[in-house]
């Protein structure tokens, strides 16, 4: 068999439905071995972008998301997708081409090392120089990107191997469970939790899993625990629940921080260090039991008592099944830090002011947002705004980057989530500076003929930075720009563009751009003007954590 037959061949074994990505010549055979297979190309318009998609795919299926990409510039551009994959835990394998590596008569053009560019953001990548190997590379590129905790991993396939004939085979997937926490650990871990006064459970982005979020639904339930989660966290277990205390949007200082100081005992699910710490130990302070599927990569201020190590959804089951909710446990604190969350998350989700303030934002989308849609969020201020206020209600159905926390990837990862479930409503929500970032994707949902809304905060300036700039005390400068007309922008790729010109105007344009077929692209002036008052000012004159 050709072996850029063998690796598509291969690929299709491995359950692969989409390849993302931008042909250069290089890939030619591999293209054309595509062309023949069930495995559908996702044309982009920049690699960055594919890669986004690929990861979203990898995130939201916990399959791997594969991106294709010719050598040089188009795998530079994996760069920064291939660094949110792996960051971010999400499975993808990047293919990239290369120039004849047996003979060459081109010299160095295009040519970078690419297998050792790709070493320091990926967990495996390899130059395929034989191809008989393609079977073999593809089947450990693709256990290593899906095993816990999962990543990026990258081969490079050069034009003169893919034309070369082999005589190996795919090999079949095998089936592989992870493996169960020990009884005793278990046992340690249910005695801790019994034995606690104030125990608070914490879901991490590694508890974004299938089946985790069964499991930790059941313990609550069954319990009553007190909980919060980090950014990546959201929507494990549905945040409309009475003792849900908030999302850890900020690193420290906020309202749910104050429950975090009075507790005794955090069990900690999911932990990932790529997130900014949601909490910090101190010798004296809380105890923590780390429940992951590894152990605990500790520092000064992560050093759990206990590690609950194996696949997270066993063990959280296991653990629902022994305890119960306790006479001991006292809850009268947290829940009125609970009151006091929920008050400041209500307060301005009314103002009509306009520009639209992002507290008033949130609240209309998340009405406007049917239980299962999904809003993906590029970086920028309105990012602490959505964590904070806005409530999942499923699994995945917040997605934002807070381990790369890359521009960019909003509209791609908005995208890649339409692939996956046509039928569900889904957001892109972006600042005006993330938005430019990939906005030439708009031409690649258009062509999908996909139904889409792309949410715009515009501020004519990279607003994260000014509000920054201004609590550093710093002049303002340096961070306003222009912007094109959005919505004739939208409109020169076949979108529809709308401009809010009142609040009022706001819910009905959402539904609307919801409901209706094709891309929509809708321009939201925003004032963020209380940044400062609200997450800042407001917190310190807050009474709760002295209460
Ligand atoms: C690729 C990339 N470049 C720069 C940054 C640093 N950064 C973080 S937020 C931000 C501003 C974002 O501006 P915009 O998208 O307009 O959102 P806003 O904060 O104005 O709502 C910048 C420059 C980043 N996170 N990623
Ligand atoms: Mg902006």
């Amino acid at each position: 068999m050709k072996a850029s037959d063998l690796f598509v061949r291969s690929l299709e074994q491995e359950g692969v439905e989409y390849i993302f990505g931008i042909p250069g010549e290089e890939n030619l055979d591999f293209l054309e071995s595509l062309r023949k297979s069930k495995i559908k190309l996702i044309l982009t318009r920049h690699e960055q972008a594919a890669g986004f998609m690929a990861a979203t795919y990898g995130r939201l299926t916990g399959k791997v998301g594969v991106c294709l990409s010719t050598l040089g510039p188009g795998v530079t551009n994996f760069v920064t997708a291939g660094a949110y994959a792996q960051l971010g835990a999400m499975p993808i394998l990047m293919i990239s081409g290369q120039k004849p590596i047996k003979q060459s008569k081109q010299g160095q053009f295009q040519i970078i090392d690419v297998v050792e560019m790709m070493k320091p953001l990926t967990k495996f990548t390899k130059q395929i120089v034989h191809g008989n190997n393609i079977p073999v590379l593809v089947h450990e590129a693709m256990r290593i990107a899906r095993e816990e905790r999962p990543g990026a991993v990258h081969l490079e396939l050069p034009e003169d191997i893919a034309e070369e004939e082999c005589d190996s085979q795919p090999y079949e997937r095998e089936s592989v469970r992870r493996p169960n926490a020990d009884k005793q650990t278990i046992n340690k871990a249910c005695n801790m939790i019994q034995q606690a006064k104030m125990p608070l459970l914490l879901i991490g982005a590694g508890a974004n899993r299938n089946r985790t979020s069964e499991a930790l639904k059941k313990l609550i339930d069954k319990t009553r625990l007190y909980f919060f989660n980090t950014q990546m966290g959201k929507g494990v277990v549905d945040e409309k629940l009475p003792t849900f205390l908030g999302t850890a949007a900020l690193s420290s200082g906020d309202y749910l921080h104050c429950a975090i100081d009075r507790a005794d005992l955090i069990i900690n699910v999911g932990h990932d260090v790529i997130e900014k710490p949601p909490f910090f130990m101190s010798p004296e302070g809380v105890k923590v039991i780390h429940v992951n599927y590894f152990s605990a990569e500790v520092d000064e201020v992560y050093f759990p008592q206990l590690s609950v190590v194996g696949d997270i959804a066993n063990s959280i089951d296991r653990i629902a099944n022994k305890i119960d909710a306790y006479k001991n446990w006292d809850h009268a604190y947290f829940q009125r830090v609970k009151d006091e969350v929920e008050l400041h998350v209500k307060t301005g989700s009314g103002d009509n002011r306009f520009p639209i303030i992002p507290q008033h934002l949130v609240n209309e989308i998340r009405k406007a947002m049917p239980g299962d849609g999904i809003i993906a969020l590029d970086n920028g201020v309105y990012k602490i705004w959505f964590a904070r206020n806005y409530k999942a209600y499923q699994p995945n159905t917040v997605l934002l980057d807070n381990a790369l926390a890359t521009m960019g990837a909003g509209l791609p990862s908005a995208m890649g989530a339409k692939i996956i479930h046509p039928d569900r409503k889904v957001m892109a929500i972006c600042g005006d500076g993330g938005f430019m970032m990939n906005s030439q994707e708009l031409e690649t949902a258009v062509r999908l003929k996909m139904n889409l809304v792309v949410t715009i905060l515009r501020d004519d300036a990279y607003g994260m930075i000014k509000w920054k700039q201004a609590g550093r005390g710093f002049q303002d400068f340096g961070l306003d720009y222009g912007n094109p007309d959005f919505v004739e922008y939208a409109k020169s790729y076949g979108a529809s563009g709308h401009r809010v010109k009142s609040s009022d105007q706001l819910p009905t344009l959402l539904k609307e751009c919801l409901d209706a077929s094709g891309v929509h692209l809708i321009e939201v002036p925003v004032d963020y003007s209380e940044n400062e008052k609200v997450l800042t000012d407001e917190i310190l004159e807050s009474k709760i954590c002295i209460l």
